[in-house]
């Protein structure tokens, strides 16, 4: 996966140089992005609703879903922030997805979800629209994952620091805004929720903290947040459905 995410940016980069990219996104830094952290601790729910057309464990999730449909009942139906894939090749997604969502009027904010192995990727993500973006211990040295870390917040975008077992413990010391731990082993594509459950108090006590993946119902998500979670991101079980927004009215009890 960064093996070919590397030749993704590189391409990119040879179309637009990062310097013109930059230069595109200066105007935009006046103006903040809303704080998902923040988002997170306030809301109610908790829940990050995802969109997420296709993934590589399930194939074709839902082919024809509209992010200008999906986004904006996401929205009314209480979640706390959005979580909107932007990698094509595995997951269907684009950029252009979080643009449409802001065009919609979504407020929300947005976590940038995508394999960012390169501060180029930061740019695209401030570009259209994002509030966070995703890092994955398992994709980036702890130096890179550290030099990503503050690019991202010199963009003024905060960043879900992604772990999923105790090797990937040491980069929650990096003081993400937001520690996340995927249930789904990406080597395997094994989801397991207890993944989270054996791994809060391994976290630091001040964290924000987000479970990911498997998470298939409001009872789950008690458990979670009774654990000390305050994220919980959702997919699949949202995806799945004919209409995803109006199937996250069920899902919040
Ligand atoms: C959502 P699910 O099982 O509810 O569809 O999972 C989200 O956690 C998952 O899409 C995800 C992901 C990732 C996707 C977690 N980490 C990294 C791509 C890359």
């Amino acid at each position: 996966i960064v093996a070919r995410k590397r030749q993704e940016v590189a391409a990119l980069k040879q179309a637009t140089p990062l310097h013109e990219l930059v230069a595109r996104v200066e105007p935009m830094l006046d103006e903040p992005v809303p704080s998902m952290s923040q988002a997170l601790k306030a809301s109610t729910t908790g829940i990050i609703a995802e969109f997420k057309r296709k993934s590589p464990s399930r194939g074709w999730i839902h082919a024809q879903a509209r992010v200008q449909d999906v986004a904006p009942l996401y929205e009314q139906h209480g979640a706390a922030a959005l979580s909107i894939l932007t990698d094509e090749h595995y997951f269907g997604g684009r950029d252009e997805y979080i643009a449409l969502a802001r065009r919609q009027g979504v407020k929300l904010p947005i976590l940038y979800k995508n394999f960012v192995i390169d501060e180029y990727q930061l740019v695209q993500a401030r570009l259209c629209g994002a509030s966070a973006v995703l890092l994955i211990a398992a994709c980036l040295s702890i130096d890179t994952c550290a030099s990503l870390l503050a690019k991202a917040h010199d963009l003024g975008l905060e960043v879900l620091l992604e772990m999923h077992d105790e090797r990937d413990l040491d980069y929650a010391a990096l003081e993400p805004d937001m520690c996340g731990i995927n249930n789904r082993n990406l080597g395997t594509f094994v989801t397991d929720v207890h993944n989270s459950f054996a791994m809060a108090a391994r976290l630091p006590a001040q964290a924000v903290k987000v479970s990911e993946s498997g998470i298939g119902s409001p009872a789950t998500v008690r458990r979670l947040r009774a654990a000390g979670y305050d994220g919980f991101l959702v997919g699949e079980q949202l995806m799945k459905q004919s209409n995803p927004g109006q199937a996250l009215q069920q899902f919040i009890d």
